[in-house]
Parts: C-alpha cells; sequence; structure tokens
C-alpha cells in the first residue's frame, strides 16, 4: 500500500459473543436473561458477558454475579466453554480470510482488517463488511456488528455504535466531525484517571481537546498526548498488523488515597488479579511471568516478578504471586498510589498460526 492512500479498515465485533454462542447451542437459553460466568447463587465470581436480554436488566460484562442477581432475580448462569468460543472464533477469521489477508484480531471476537485492496477486488468496504456480517449470520448462525472508516480509531468506535446486528460507516469527509462531536469517556484508551483529569481541565468532547495545543496535551498526559492531538484531527496511521503477538496482558489501579496496609494492598491485588485473569481468558493466553508494579507516592515505580515453568491464568495463583512479591517490597517506603499486575510469555495455542514472513510477499 502506498502512503497517503486513504485507507479502508473495517473493525469486526461479535455481539455479545460467549452468551450468543451459548444461546446458539441450546434452544431453552434463547429469549432468556442469561450470563456467562459467576455462580448461580450469586456467590463469588464476575459475569464475563451477559445476552442482550439481561443487558435490559443493567447486566453488564465484569460485574460480581451477586450484582446481576439483584438487578435481575431470573437470570441463568451458564459455564464458559472456552474452547467453542475459540473454535468459533476461527470459523470466523476464515470468514474474513476470503477477503483479506490483512486481519489484526484483538481478542477472540473481535478484529480489525484492510480491505484497502481486498482479495476479490469487490473494492466497496460497505459490501465487505455486509458480505461477512451475512456469512457468519448464515454459516455460524451468530450476529456481528460493524464499523467502517478510514483508521482504525473511528472503525472501532464506529462499530459499537448501532450494536447488536449493526453496521456503521463513518466516510473520509464525516470523520473530523465525528471526532468533534465525540465524548472523551468514549474515546478507546482513555481510562476513567485520564478522563477525570480531561474534564478538569474542560475537555468533554473531541473538539474540545482540538483548542490545545500539542505542546499543552503533551504537557497534561505525556506521550499519548501526541495520539490525541492527532486523533481529533481524524489522524491514526497505525497499520492494521496481521499476527501481531500480544506481550503482556494485565490490570492497573490508581487509588483515590495512597495506601500503606498490608490488607488494603492485599484486598486490592485480588481485585486487579480477577480482572487480569478475565482478560487472559478472553485472549485464551496463559503467562509464565506474573509482574507486580508499584507507584509509590512520589511516583517512583518499581516491578517485581515471578516466573513459572507451566503457564498459569488462575486468579487465585495470580493474586498469590502477586501478594508474595508484594511482601518482598513490605514495609512500604512511603504510600502506593497505583498496583498493576501482568502475565508475559504466552504461549497462547495460535502459535500455529504464527506469521510466516514468507507468505506476505506477493508479486
Ligand atoms: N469478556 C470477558 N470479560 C469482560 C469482557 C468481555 O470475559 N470483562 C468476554 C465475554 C465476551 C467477549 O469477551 O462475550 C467479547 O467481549 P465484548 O466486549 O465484545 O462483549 P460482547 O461480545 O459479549 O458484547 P457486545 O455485543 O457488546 O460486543
Ligand atoms: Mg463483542
Amino acid at each position: 500500500m502506498v502512503m497517503g492512500i486513504t485507507r479502508k479498515i473495517i473493525h469486526i465485533d461479535m455481539d455479545a459473543f460467549y452468551a450468543s454462542v451459548e444461546q446458539r447451542d441450546n434452544p431453552d437459553l434463547r429469549g432468556k436473561a442469561i450470563a456467562v460466568g459467576g455462580s448461580p447463587e450469586g456467590r463469588g465470581g464476575v459475569v464475563a458477558t451477559a445476552s442482550y436480554e439481561a443487558r435490559q436488566f443493567g447486566v453488564r460484562s465484569a460485574m460480581p454475579s451477586k450484582k446481576a442477581l439483584q438487578l435481575c432475580p431470573n437470570i441463568i448462569f451458564v459455564k464458559p466453554r472456552f474452547d467453542v468460543y475459540k473454535e468459533v472464533s476461527n470459523r470466523v477469521r476464515d470468514i474474513f480470510r476470503r477477503y483479506t489477508d490483512i486481519i489484526e484480531p484483538l481478542s477472540l471476537d473481535e478484529a480489525y482488517l484492510d480491505v484497502t485492496e481486498d482479495n476479490q477486488q469487490i473494492g466497496s468496504a460497505i459490501t465487505i463488511a455486509e458480505n461477512i456480517r451475512a456469512a457468519i449470520r448464515d454459516e455460524l448462525q451468530l450476529t456481528a456488528s460493524a464499523g467502517i472508516s478510514i483508521n482504525k480509531f473511528v472503525a472501532k468506535i464506529a462499530s459499537g455504535m448501532k450494536k447488536p446486528d449493526g453496521l456503521t460507516f463513518i466516510g473520509p469527509s464525516k470523520v473530523e466531525e465525528f471526532m468533534d462531536k465525540l465524548e472523551i469517556d468514549r474515546f478507546y484508551g482513555v481510562g476513567k484517571v485520564t478522563a477525570e483529569k480531561m474534564k478538569a481541565l474542560g475537555i468533554f468532547t473531541g473538539a474540545d481537546m482540538k483548542k490545545l495545543t500539542l505542546q499543552q496535551l503533551v504537557d497534561h498526559f505525556g506521550k499519548v498526548g501526541n495520539f490525541f492531538y492527532q486523533i481529533v484531527r481524524g489522524i491514526d496511521d497505525r497499520p492494521v498488523e496481521p499476527f501481531r503477538e500480544t506481550q503482556s496482558i494485565g490490570a492497573e489501579d490508581t487509588f483515590q488515597a495512597d495506601l500503606f496496609v498490608e490488607e488494603e494492598l492485599h484486598k486490592e491485588l485480588e481485585r486487579i488479579a480477577v480482572i487480569v485473569a478475565q482478560r487472559l481468558d478472553k485472549h485464551n493466553l496463559k503467562g509464565r511471568t506474573v509482574t507486580l508494579k508499584i507507584k509509590y507516592s512520589n511516583f517512583k515505580i518499581i516491578t517485581r516478578s515471578k516466573s513459572f515453568s507451566e503457564p498459569v491464568s488462575d486468579a487465585l495463583v495470580i493474586t498469590n504471586t502477586a501478594k508474595e512479591l508484594l511482601e518482598g517490597t513490605l514495609p512500604p517506603p512511603r504510600g502506593i498510589r497505583l498496583l498493576g499486575i501482568s502475565l508475559s510469555r504466552f504461549n497462547d495455542g495460535t502459535s500455529s498460526e504464527k506469521f510466516d514472513p514468507q507468505l506476505k510477499i506477493e508479486f
């Protein structure tokens, strides 16, 4: 692809993925409020995802099952079947491959596709996205939503706009207006803390952000300020990267007040470990190395790691390892502002799909 050409990027995201697969495979669950994951008594565990019927009651991903049960007393909890989701995910990727080889999966249920030049010379990204959605519906009895635009950032947000079973196209001439109106909470990659900081600065939308100079954005937000500067102007040159290897998966949290007490730190680690375990599940990954990150009140950051001979992904193992790593740093020299846990050194079971550079060159 020659730089400068307007790219055609599609982002596809399956609708209520795990829950839809369960409803597809078990007719008794169709039309019903279901949650995949969590425990039936509402004791412990969190919801991986909920059917759209359950979402009407406010049930959401990552919600404790206890809360889900309160919101929706008739909810049915279903045990996840990750091997089935992985298989469906592979079938969806086979469908993508009919149209392009430039596919970047973000998780089992979503991927970017670059169809600037598609394999069938269809030309229209909208037609390709509709064909893909139809194939997923006809061949897999599932629905997916699509976002189409000139870059990854806009395509990804667009795919969420008409969920479920929707398609949203943001054409080249509409991108800047789209970004102007976009609320910063919906910016992909902007977490709660950053969002609060932006609001305190009077930045609520892309248009607000555009009023800041590059220097101001970098001063306030560091390196990512560069990205913000570009993205509000509709510029996102990140390529769709096929076979990009995930290096690490983790989660971290900045606390309202600095923490000192071991019990409190343990509670936070337990919470963060559950999120990490969920993310690993979602990506079907296990890691050999667990890393604990600690940021102190003076912004000094330290990390401590432990490696296992076998890859791990279990929340309890991650929690205990993180606690053990924390132990070695106690008592804290000063208040702890942030804790993070990540896993790396995966064997992701997809190594057979690993990139063969020779395949890429076509003359
Ligand atoms: N998932 C999870 N834990 C989370 C979020 C997601 O285990 N906190 C899993 C279950 C989802 C799948 O990943 O089915 C895909 O995540 P999405 O965020 O795309 O959510 P869904 O596909 O379930 O719903 P949507 O229709 O909103 O895309
Ligand atoms: Mg989805």
